[in-house]
Order: structure tokens, then sequence, then C-alpha cells
């Protein structure tokens, strides 16, 4: 049986034996890594703006973590964006609650989840990441945080995330989150072939006061591992925490599906769980530690945006089911 049939096999329920274990465990040490070839790969069609600002952090000397802490910061700033920072669509109480998270090489990693009233928060979890000795703050203690780190308050909300939420108050419509599926994780592989990521988002539209989603928490919005590879998500949060999608992707990578495979893997997890017939929206990238991107989603169609060798480009998939 070949390995990865074998795996699919175990996948199944049949026991792995030991061997294969030891077998796959090394798999991820033949995984070469692209030098000198910077890759950066981003969700959506705002990919393409982030994917620039996380290039020119390149330019400028900067490292993996440092473009996907650009391209990241790139949508918070956008005002059109009505899932990320500035303008994006508040909780039921019309408050604009924030979730992001910053994921190194080294295996470093920092977060903020519920943060209110600060533009960049994901320039907030990179301070956690490096300032503190934690991985997560949140709420009022991620804001009291940022403000001592000399982050400005502002408010997010615009005049017109402000009239949609009226909107919605009045008609209390459910509201799901590939409506407004703009969520921005942006993977990054520098000249010396270290990965980066960053995930960033105001969540789901009119959400319950305190709900948190995928994007801050590290394994399920974001996972990095500078030997395999990196991967991020987009959609339904609560689904995507439910099967650790990100950590799962790159572990699939790891015992060596293809970065298109492991996301599509991944997916097929939830697909199972919801007896072949989600009604809802994930998406994932994954960028391989040897430059290989790949990309799924679930339902529909999902747009993702790769700069390398001198090409920034938004590419489509379709949905699985
Ligand atoms: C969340 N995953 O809060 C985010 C939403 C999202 O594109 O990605 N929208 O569940």
């Amino acid at each position: 049986m070949k390995r990865r049939d074998f795996i699919k096999a175990s996948a199944l329920g049949a026991t792995v034996p030991a061997s294969m274990l030891v077998s796959c465990s090394s798999v991820n040490s033949k995984i070469k890594t692209n030098k000198d070839n910077p890759i950066i790969l981003s969700t959506w069609a705002h990919g393409l703006p982030a994917n620039v600002a996380a290039l020119k952090a390149l330019e400028k000397n900067g490292n993996a973590m440092d473009a996907a802490e650009a391209g990241a910061r790139n949508s918070e700033e956008d005002p059109l964006n009505t899932s990320v920072g500035l303008g994006g669509l508040p909780d039921e109480k019309g408050l604009v609650t924030l979730d992001s998270c910053v994921m190194d090489h080294t295996g470093n990693c920092g977060s903020v989840a519920f943060l209110q009233n600060i533009k960049h928060p994901v320039s907030v979890a990179r301070k956690v990441m490096e300032d503190t000795k934690h991985v997560m703050l949140v709420g009022e203690g991620a804001r009291q945080f940022a403000i001592s780190k000399g982050f400005q308050e502002i408010d997010l909300l615009t005049e017109e995330s402000k009239k949609a939420w009226e909107k919605w108050k009045v008609e209390k419509r459910d509201a799901t989150p590939h409506e407004t599926h703009d969520t921005i994780s942006v993977l990054a592989q520098d000249k010396m072939g270290d990965l980066a990521g960053a995930c960033t988002t105001s969540g789901w539209a009119y959400k319950l006061h305190g709900r948190v989603g995928d994007s801050p928490l590290i394994g399920a919005g974001l996972f990095v591992d500078n030997e395999v590879g990196a991967a991020a998500a987009t959609g339904l949060g609560e689904e995507v925490i439910k099967t650790t999608g990100s950590f799962l992707v790159v572990e699939l990578m790891r015992q060596g599906y293809s970065p298109t495979e492991a996301c599509e893997e991944a997916l097929n997890r939830v697909i199972k769980a919801h007896n072949g017939n989600p009604d809802f929206q994930i998406g994932y990238i994954a960028l391989r530690k040897d430059g290989e991107i790949g990309a799924s989603c679930l339902k529909w169609e999902f747009d993702y945006a790769l700069a390398m060798s001198g090409v920034n480009k938004l590419h489509k998939v379709k949905g699985l089911i």
C-alpha cells in the first residue's frame, strides 16, 4: 500500500503501526526549503493589496513576520472591508470587536480577541508575542495592553457600518460569515525560506456580544510550522475551531498530502460532520516549506491572492460540494 493510501485508510479507522508513524514523522525532513523566492498568499480579493503591502515590507529587509503583519494591516485600515478592523461590521450591540493572531518561524505566537477601539489588532497580537510571556490577551485587558504600548484608540464604526447595523436591528435577520467574507489571512515566506502568518477579522457580523471566532486561535485560524508549512482559514469560525483546521492542514502536509489535498482533507472532515451537506463556507490556504501552495473551500467559490516571482494575481477555487 502506498503511503498516501495507507494514511487515508488509517484515517478511516485502520490502526497505524509504529513503523508507519516513524516513517510519517520523517516525511517533513524531505521537504526542501524554497529560498530566494519570497511568496505571499492571502485570502480573498483584498489579499491583492495586502500582498503588495507585504512585499513592500520584504523589500525593506523585513522578514516573513513583518510581511504577514503588513499585509494584515493593509486590510485592517481599509474602511471598505466590512469584515476587518475599521469599517468591520459590529456585533449585535453595535460594537466592533476584533480577533487577530500572528505566528512566526520560531513557533512563537501572539493573539488578541474581543478587542475594541484599536485599529491594528494584528500589531497588538505581535506585541503580545514579542513583549509578554503570554500568547493571548482578550477584551478590556487587551485594550489596556494596546494603549500601554502606544496604540491610539479610535472609533471603528464607520457611517456605513453603523447604517448596516441599524438596518439589521430592525430586520433581525440571521447573518452568516459567508455573507461578509472578508477576513484576511496572510501567509508569507521570506528569502531565507522562513514562514510566518497573520490572521485578522471583526468576525461574524452581528454576532452575540462576546463571541470569539477561529481567527485569534492558534491552530484554528492560523498555524505555522517552519519545517513543514503554514495554513490559515476564513469562513465559519465555529466549524474551523471544531476541527482545529489550520493545524490539521499543516499536519496533513507533514504526512505527505500536497497543500491542496491537505486543505481538501481538512474540509472533508467538516463535510462528514455535517452529513455531506454543510450550509456554510470555510476556505483554507496553505503554503508548504518548498514553496508549493494550495487552497480549497467547502462551497461556492473562494478567491485567494498569490504573489510570487514578480506576479500578484487573484485565483479562484470552486467549492468541494
Ligand atoms: C470568524 N473566521 O470570525 C471568521 C470570519 C471569516 O471571512 O473568516 N469571515 O468566524
